[in-house]
């Protein structure tokens, strides 16, 4: 396998993670080091999404998580669907049981999201329409924002909204939202009336652009990242509040080629950019998909480290970047469970915790990644 150099110093970077704290060190050290206490020592949240069925019921989940993390954000739970059994009704039981377990451990809370394409609700189509669509949208930001104003960090507030390859001008996702407001604008209509009634119901809360597949140096990344960096440009020249970018950061250890993906130049070159529009960036749902990587554990766990160590260790040394959030904590509930990507049947490991909540060689990476970036301001 053929590597760059970026690779190779990130690869070295990883190993020496696994070096300095010891093999059978690093399940020793996890209970006196946490990724909350690696980020906040350089001013960055560091934190992951959580599974609010779990959180109830596994009690060493819950652990792990009071141990380790200074921000959350749940993986379902603050969707529309999830909230919306009905146009009429509202279902907070589990978002609120998130809201008050952040509250409770000192964590910081996320939102995540108000307006997506997916997880809507069965009665989406059918019951909104061209003409009420505004009144919906707006009620349910409302509703849900207002409820959990200044508990909030940051609020996903419009999740990949862009999607070159439905052939829409400026990049757009040909999703139920546009087709019921108006996407004539150079800012589709859904978009800035979620962004402007985030900011009226909850003015304390980072308002934040979320998406995914802009990380690489491929066409297609940097064709999406383009578009993004329209819309964003667009947003502030009409002074729709936006204060952040949410990279996904759903990245893979090794590609369906084989080859070790690179991620660098490119979304440095991105991020550089928001950072001069005064904007601040978030990694908000790092996994690292292991399914192109050969059956043995310890080689794909020493992959999965390096792709930590190697990205978080470039993306980290802007200093725009504030947080990061790995999408799940621990390999026992990843959505990547759920996609049976790996052809010999075996789970991935993405995580920094594997499947019995032990730190892998990823858990060091992100501890060594967070302690070796420069201190925010
Ligand atoms: O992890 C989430 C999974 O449990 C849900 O079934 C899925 C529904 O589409 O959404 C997953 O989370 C997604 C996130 O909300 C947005 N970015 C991609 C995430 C992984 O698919």
């Amino acid at each position: 396998m053929k590597i760059s150099r970026r690779e190779f110093v990130g690869r070295g970077a990883a190993l020496g993670a696994v070096a300095a704290v010891g093999l059978r060190g690093v399940a020793q050290t996890a209970a006196g080091v946490s990724i909350r206490a690696a980020g906040a020592g350089r001013g960055i949240l560091a934190g992951c999404a959580v599974s609010v069925r779990a959180l109830r019921g596994d009690a060493a989940y819950k652990k792990l998580l009071e141990e380790q993390v200074g921000i959350v954000v749940a993986e379902s739970e603050f969707k529309f669907g999830p909230l919306r059994p009905s146009p009429t009704t509202y279902f907070f039981e589990d978002a609120d049981f998130l809201a008050a377990f952040a509250e409770a451990n000192g964590m910081k809370l996320r939102g995540h999201n108000f307006v997506w394409h997916r997880q809507l609700p069965k009665w989406f189509d059918g019951y909104v329409t061209k003409e009420n669509a505004k009144q919906v949208l707006v009620e349910h930001i409302e509703k849900v924002g207002g409820r959990y104003a200044g508990k909030i960090h940051s609020w996903d507030v419009v999740n990949e909204a862009i999607q070159v390859s439905d052939g829409l001008p400026g990049g757009f996702r040909d999703s139920p939202w546009q087709k019921v407001l108006d996407g004539s604008g150079t800012v589709p209509e859904y978009i800035a009336v979620a962004f402007r009634t985030a900011r009226r119901v909850d003015p304390k809360a980072m308002l934040v652009y979320n998406d995914y597949g802009i990380e690489g140096e491929d066409e297609g990344s940097a064709k999406k990242r383009a578009a993004v960096m329209g819309l964003l440009r667009e947003m502030q020249r009409q002074k729709i509040p936006l204060d952040a970018l949410g990279v996904q950061s759903h990245i893979s250890a090794v590609g369906k080629d084989g080859r070790v993906p690179v991620y660098g130049a490119g979304l440095m070159a991105m991020i550089a950019e928001v950072r001069k529009m005064g904007l601040k960036v978030l990694v908000t749902e790092m996994d690292v998909n292991d399914r192109y990587v050969a059956a043995e554990i310890g080689a794909r766990d020493a992959a999965v480290a390096q792709m930590y160590g190697s990205y978080l260790g470039t993306v980290l040394q802007d200093s725009a970047v504030i947080a990061v959030l790995t999408w799940g904590i621990t390999d026992k509930y990843t959505w990547l469970n759920g996609e049976d990507s790996r052809t010999d049947g075996e789970k991935e490991r993405p995580l920094p915790f594997d499947a019995a909540m032990q730190p892998t060689a990823a858990f060091a990476a992100e501890v060594r990644a967070l302690q070796g970036a420069p201190v925010r301001g």
